[in-house]
């Protein structure tokens, strides 16, 4: 089992994750870490905070010489801004002599959308800091950290996990299951919005300007696609096993996603029978001559995905995010000290971070798939695991050969 934590608070010292599970022997490229990281960082529509960091993780333990040891592996990434927080997020009781940085007054008023109010409640919590600190979507640095690692691992076996953005607000692609994965991957590193289509992107942009100038904050969609997955990750048997639910709920649990499609998402719907279920085909051999060496699909409306198992087609996941709660134009509110009605808090915060979300959407899928990998190709070391894959792969191969030499024995008689 491929499982992970995170610890820490927004202006807190560092953001920690201990990641447990993974097999040892992966060789670990810690500038693809910080390269993840960054992206992250990246997106037209971030706020300032992202001017101060430069996120980086250190490695505490688990890696040792380039290569994972099979112990839990444990990442720092220090908070650059903690230097300016330390008299409001001090540890000890008393603020110490040497804080740093300013005192902030007890944040009351909650924000509509937020965690604010649940978690003030919830934890009792008279100063909603308390509460937005660590509901705060800079968590998602240590997940994007811990999936770059997840992310390693497939890489070995040809997994490859890429996104792209499909809609700002109201703006956005026709169909994003029209995408090709090699337009995704050509989307340039420094794309202001990491859309496929550069038109639209300006569009997007256009409507981010406008939420700015309006004080306002927008949501939007993005779609992480997976290619050269093997068939048969996941199982139908129970429910709890179904990779559908297991990627639903790693989509769902990133801050402010609301909705997860796989495939063609919600359209399933409104569509009859006829024009969703990818038809099965023959595959034939290379050039397409000669006897058939497996089967296709014409289409992938399911999104690499039935009954809950990767069917060797391209996964296709989409995250659909609400907008960030924090608006500078702020919404009403209630001052919990008083239930006197007051405008929403403003915190520093982005206008639209679904670029961001969606390299999250990456590491989080990355992470579920490479939890299903570890099921079906057990092994506490690489060596053992490729073995396992090879064999099977082998053993898929083999049942194909067998049933088209069945039928040209058949012909042939
Ligand atoms: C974020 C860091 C935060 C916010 C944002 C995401 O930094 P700060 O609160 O210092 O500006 O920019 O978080 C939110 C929008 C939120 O609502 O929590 C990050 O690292 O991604």
């Amino acid at each position: 089992m491929l499982r992970f934590l995170t610890a820490g608070e927004s202006h807190g010292q560092a953001l920690v994750a201990v990641i447990e599970g993974m097999p040892a022997g992966v060789p670990i490229d810690l500038d693809a870490v910080t390269a993840q990281l960054k992206r992250r960082q990246g997106g037209y529509g971030r706020g300032r905070r992202m001017a101060i960091e430069s996120d980086k993780a250190q490695v505490l333990s688990g890696i040792r010489r380039g290569r994972t040891t099979g112990a839990p592996i444990a990442l720092l990434i220090p908070n650059k801004d903690w230097q300016n927080w330390q008299k409001t997020m001090h540890v000890e009781p008393e603020m110490p002599e040497v804080a740093t940085g300013a005192s902030r007054a007890a944040v009351t008023r909650p924000r509509p959308g937020h965690a604010d109010l649940a978690g003030a409640l919830k934890y009792d919590l008279a100063d909603i800091r308390d509460v937005l600190e660590r509901a705060s979507a800079r968590e998602t640095a240590a997940r994007v950290a811990v999936g770059s690692l997840a992310r390693q691992l497939l890489a070995q076996f040809g997994i490859d996990v890429v996104s792209h953005v499909t809609m700002i607000g109201g703006v956005g692609l026709d169909e994003s299951m029209a995408v090709p994965v090699e337009q995704v991957r050509a989307i340039p590193a420094d794309s202001p919005l990491g859309c496929a289509d550069a038109g639209v992107e300006q569009k997007m942009i256009a409507a981010i300007d406008q939420a700015k100038e309006a004080g306002d904050t927008l949501g939007g969609a993005f779609e992480v696609v997976v290619s050269g997955l093997p068939v048969g990750l996941g199982s139908y048997v129970q429910w709890d096993r179904k990779l559908d639910g297991r990627l639903a709920q790693a989509i769902v649990s990133i801050p402010a996603i609301k909705a997860v499609g796989i495939g063609k998402g919600p359209d399933v719907a409104r569509l009859p029978g006829s024009r969703i279920h990818d038809e099965i085909v023959p595959r034939l051999g290379p050039g397409g001559a000669g006897q058939p060496v497996g089967v296709a699909r014409l289409t992938n409306n399911a999104g690499g995905l039935e009954g809950g198992v990767t069917n060797g087609e391209q996964l296709r996941v989409t995250g659909y995010m609400k907008p960030i709660a924090t608006l500078m134009k702020p919404l009403r509110s209630v001052d919990l000290t008083t239930l006197e009605e007051s405008p929403a808090a403003i915190e520093r915060s982005d206008v639209c971070a679904v670029t961001a979300a969606a390299v999250v959407g990456e590491a989080m899928v990355s992470l579920v798939i490479a939890d299903a990998f570890l099921e079906r190709f057990t092994g506490d070391n690489l060596g053992d695991i490729t073995r396992t894959f090879d064999q099977t792969c082998a053993a898929l191969r083999a049942r194909f050969a067998a049933a088209a030499a069945a039928t040209s024995t058949a012909a042939g008689a």
